[in-house]
């Protein structure tokens, strides 16, 4: 375990393959400024570029991952500024992060909370979780993806419903929807998302990386072009040394143990 200093917004800390960023402005539910997002985004690049690291969690507090984009820095904009700052722009190179992202989500996941919890690629939820988008009460709609991402995830009509009433949505129904991987009670739910993401990080990192990018290639192609895409990424595997150990150990009856090339 190791922690960063410099960061305000955010605590950032390792626990052996896994770097974890911790969203921490307490006082205001974690809500999401336009610093927040610097530093979420500076600190994924980080751990994405370093080979020690296999997967990212990130997470916030028991009462909440965050109830959305900061609506007190958002008030007094007009049209021009958001437009020429492209808000919300910058978390698109958080969601382009290419090593395995886990959400661990307690507590509110409101607005862009909920869209940041969709930008990663699994998300993990205590019973006490809950997921909605509504800034529709504010006469906004969702402006990091929730439009989009939800619809994917829960289907037409559910979104529709969460994105035009603002309805938040508990755990238990978030997971029954497919927003959610696995529900765990909530004092389980960091030492469950560290098992989860140390599986993964022992995997090996590239085979991990190409994984991931297949599967968020179902989102952006056909079915034929993503079972091509499937089948390239697969054979390119056995160009990886991690490959050759994974199959020997299986054949030899032990652990593999990837060197992550
Ligand atoms: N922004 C700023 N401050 C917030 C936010 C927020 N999103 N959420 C909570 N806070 C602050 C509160 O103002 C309060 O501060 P203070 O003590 O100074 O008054 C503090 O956090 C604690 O909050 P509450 O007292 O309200 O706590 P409760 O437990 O009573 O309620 C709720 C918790 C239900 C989560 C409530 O805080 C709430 O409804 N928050 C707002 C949720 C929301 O509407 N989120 C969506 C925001 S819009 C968005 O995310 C998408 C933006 C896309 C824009 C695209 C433009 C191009």
């Amino acid at each position: 375990t190791s922690s960063d200093t410099g960061y305000e917004t955010i605590q950032v800390r390792t626990e052996g393959r896994v770097g974890i960023i911790q969203l921490d402005r307490p006082k205001a539910l974690n809500a999401l400024n336009s610093q927040l997002c610097r530093e979420v985004v500076q600190a994924a690049a980080a751990f994405d570029a370093d080979e020690n690291i296999g997967a990212i969690i990130l997470t916030g507090s028991d009462k909440a991952f965050a109830a959305g984009a900061d609506i007190k820095e958002m008030a007094s904009k007009d049209f021009a500024q958001v437009y020429a700052e492209d808000l919300f722009g910058l978390w698109d190179r958080f969601a382009a992060t290419r090593i395995p992202v886990i959400a661990a989500v307690s507590g509110h996941a409101l607005g862009g909370g909920c869209e940041l919890a969709m930008m990663c690629d699994i998300i993990l939820a205590a019973d006490n979780a809950s997921f909605g988008q509504p800034e529709i009460k504010l006469g906004l709609i969702p402006g990091m993806g929730g439009s989009q991402r939800l619809t994917r995830a829960i289907g037409k009509s559910k979104a529709m419903e969460m994105v035009l009433t603002g309805r938040t949505m508990k755990a238990e129904e978030a997971e029954r929807s497919g927003l959610v991987a696995r529900v765990v009670p909530l004092a389980e739910l960091q030492q469950t998302a560290l098992e989860m993401a140390t599986a993964i990080a022992s995997m090996s990192r590239p085979v991990a990386m190409l994984a991931k990018e297949v599967v968020d290639a179902a989102y952006e192609s056909s079915l034929a072009e993503g079972v091509r895409l499937e089948r390239r990424l697969n054979f390119a595997c056995f160009a990886l040394e991690d490959r050759r150990e994974g199959m020997a150990a299986f054949v030899e009856k032990r652990e593999a143990d990837f060197t992550h090339r």
